[in-house]
């Protein structure tokens, strides 16, 4: 498989990214000015990449292979390579049910390994496919990471409540609305913005739950200066005809229980050219 990973003006991104074994990374140039990609743990260099252009290659060892641009030398990044790579769960599970991890291992079909919880225990045992595919079922009583044996390690978040979003324009504000359920009165919510040129969700604003387990935020968007490298990435993507990233608002709340609650809200969502700020 082939991972993904920009060049932005002045970082990798994602500065950091998890292969399997005999996987390739592909680095796009989406700045505006030169860089390349030259191994530090293993012995590769690109040639200068104008925009646009792109470098690949291939991690067939498994451990932390360190990169770096050579015009830019504090621009690094890291690959990270397994001969077990279990998928970062998509959604979270439930307490008591069962749950399927799935992934891909650098391993001769037929071959078995566990999947370890994070307190050591064996939470199933995982048998590789043909296509050297994965999965297996567990059943977690709580939040918990599962790593196999020269694997990666995710996280599985449990969700003993249930949060519902939605986020509507008016003029220059966004509002975005959360409920929660079962009603959690007084618990912390975080509301989160996905931030391409940041890649990734950074925290916008907090608040708590009403009595009526209800929290609203008022946002008011504002323009940004953003690297010249992402004007030319969206452009691209807009004659592609695709929408940018997925929904960039979330709901994060924690409630007295300490556990943590994520959704993807914004049926109508402000424009990522313009990410709301919190009006605080
Ligand atoms: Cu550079």
């Amino acid at each position: 498989m082939i991972a993904q990973v920009l060049i932005a003006f002045a970082a990798f991104g994602p500065p950091q990214t998890t292969v399997l074994a005999g996987d390739t990374v592909t680095w796009t140039n989406i700045a505006a000015r030169n860089h390349t990609v030259d191994g530090l743990t293993e012995a590769f260099e690109s040639p200068e990449l104008g925009t646009k252009a792109t470098f690949s290659h291939t991690f067939a060892t498994p451990g932390a292979s360190a990169y770096y641009c050579r015009i830019h030398p504090f621009m690094r990044g890291e690959v990270d390579v397994f001969r077990v790579l279990l998928d970062t769960p998509s959604t979270p599970a439930g307490t008591g049910r069962p749950y399927t991890l799935r992934g891909r291992a650098a391993l001769p079909a037929g071959s078995t390994f566990p999947i370890l919880a994070g307190d050591g225990s064996t939470a199933a045992t995982a048998t590789v496919g043909a296509d050297g595919e994965f999965s297996a079922s567990v059943t977690p009583a709580g939040a918990s990471t599962y790593h196999a044996p020269e694997g990666n390690t995710v996280r599985l978040d449990v969700l003993d409540r249930r949060v519902s979003a939605a986020a509507a324009r008016h003029g220059s504000r966004v509002a975005v609305s959360a409920s929660v359920a079962p009603a959690a009165p007084g618990a912390t919510v975080v509301l989160q913005i996905k931030l391409k040129e940041r890649f990734g969700w950074w925290p916008a604003a907090q608040a708590k739950l009403d009595a009526q387990s209800h929290v609203r935020f008022n946002l008011r968007r504002r323009r940004r200066d953003r690297p010249r490298g992402d004007d030319a990435a969206r452009r691209r993507d807009r004659a592609r005809g695709q929408p940018r990233g997925q929904d960039p608002i979330s709901v994060l709340t924690s409630s007295s229980s300490g556990k943590n609650v994520r959704s993807s809200a914004a049926r109508r969502k402000p424009t990522p050219e313009e990410p709301p700020v919190p009006r605080l």
